[in-house]
């Protein structure tokens, strides 16, 4: 039974995440995981702009079944605090973070798993503005 935990700001909830989301689940073998949700203020930080609120994007994720609790990502530094409080035993994120998180394997495991192809935030964002710019009336 291991804690695993991972970041992100899980916009517009798809699939992608859910395929990882299901990834860590396994890995805890029963265990907990643990999602820090950027909020909308450390995205801005980031030059993200999320499409839901902070709020609305924790709802969607808490009706996630392997998903166990989701706490708020403000900085980047909480993380290793975070590995403390929640006894986390694997930080795992996708491989777009490939080596971005290694000095964290001094307090648990690093895993970083493969993205799920064709599909992101950002390109349902655009198919959104684009149905809205068409007049389907
Ligand atoms: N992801 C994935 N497949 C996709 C899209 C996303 O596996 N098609 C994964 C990402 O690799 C990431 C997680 O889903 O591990 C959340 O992705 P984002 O919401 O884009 O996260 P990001 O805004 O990059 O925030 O401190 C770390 C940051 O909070 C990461």
């Amino acid at each position: 039974m291991k804690t695993v935990m991972t970041y992100g700001t899980f916009d517009l909830l798809h699939y992608g995440h859910i395929e990882l989301l299901k990834k860590a689940k396994n890995l805890a073998g029963g265990g907990k995981l643990i999602v820090g949700l950027s909020s909308d203020e450390f995205n801005s930080g980031k030059g993200k702009e999320s499409h839901l609120t902070y709020e609305k994007r924790k709802e969607l994720l808490e009706t996630i079944k392997h998903v166990d609790l989701v706490v708020s990502e403000n900085t980047w530094e909480q993380k290793i605090s975070d590995i403390k409080k929640y006894n986390v035993d694997v930080f795992l994120m996708g491989n777009d973070w490939e080596g971005k998180f290694d000095e964290l394997s001094e307090f648990c495991q690093v895993i970083y798993l493969p993205r799920t192809k064709s599909i992101s935030s950002t390109s349902i964002k655009k198919a959104i503005s684009l149905l809205n710019s068409i007049d389907l009336t």
